[in-house]
């Protein structure tokens, strides 16, 4: 897979792709990803990338020649028009697991990073095939929302995650929060790991981790049980669950 990174801050992207597993991949030849600063498309000696908002308002606002232009280089050399273009931007959909699968599956991506106020609109109607938010809250800029973007589609690209590494089990994989993990010692500080774990029993494991799982969404994440199939008995489980907390 192929990422291009249009953005105002390429040194952001440094660090946190030299490390990890994007750092992983790359080295083993699963993914390249490029930076480009939007910056060096602007027309004018000073490299203006931004103006006043059309019909007044504080802040200002991404313009759209140097963002078009910057895409349209990053095609001359990929040749792959027809891939997925995100927009960074608080007003996208939300981002989720499922989103960075379907990410996953494509051999080319482009990220727009948005800054300032906004970006002008037409990038949005007209360059973007897809504008994706992270959460609901605001970020300075878009890069830090790119990154997450890119680690999470990176490591479900087939091959990066090693096997010990399975992205099958993880939160949010089969809809639910992750089961507890324990690892030696046996008994820290006084506090035991579950016997369960420690009895070989393996099928009684999978039941145990499953309906940790389970009450674990039901308290922490209930809205994620409206996406999932449970059994009468799992559904029981937690009205049972809920009923004790009280
Ligand atoms: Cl993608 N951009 C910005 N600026 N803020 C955000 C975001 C993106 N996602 C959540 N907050």
């Amino acid at each position: 897979m192929r990422i291009d990174i249009l953005c105002l801050f390429p040194e952001m992207f440094v660090s946190p792709f030299a490390h990890s597993i994007v750092r992983r991949a790359e080295t083993r030849g699963l993914v390249e990803v490029f930076t480009h600063n939007i910056r060096d498309f602007a027309h004018d000696r000073h490299a203006t990338v931004d103006d006043y908002p059309y019909g007044g308002g504080a802040g200002m606002v991404l313009k759209p020649e140097p963002v078009f232009e910057a895409a349209e280089y990053v095609w001359k050399t990929t040749g792959s028009p027809g891939s997925p273009v995100i927009l960074l931007t608080p007003a996208g959909r939300l981002f989720s697991q499922e989103t960075a699968a379907e990410l996953a599956g494509h051999s080319h991506l482009m990220l727009i990073c948005g800054h300032y106020e906004g970006v002008d609109e037409r990038v949005a109607e007209h360059l973007a095939t897809d504008q994706l938010s992270i959460g609901d809250y605001v970020l300075t800029g878009g890069e830090l929302a790119a990154m997450v973007v890119v680690d999470a589609v990176v490591r479900l690209i087939p091959e990066v995650l090693g096997s010990q590494e399975s992205a099958t089990d993880e939160s949010h994989a089969q809809g639910l929060l992750e089961y507890p993990h324990y690892t030696r010692p046996e008994v820290y500080r006084g506090w035991k790991v579950p016997p369960v774990l420690l009895s070989g029993n393996h099928a009684e494991i999978v039941a145990w981790r499953r309906r940790q799982s389970i009450l674990r969404t039901a308290t922490r994440r209930p809205d994620l049980l409206d996406n999932v199939t449970l059994s009468d008995k799992e559904r029981a489980w937690i009205s049972e669950s809920l009923l004790d907390r009280r």
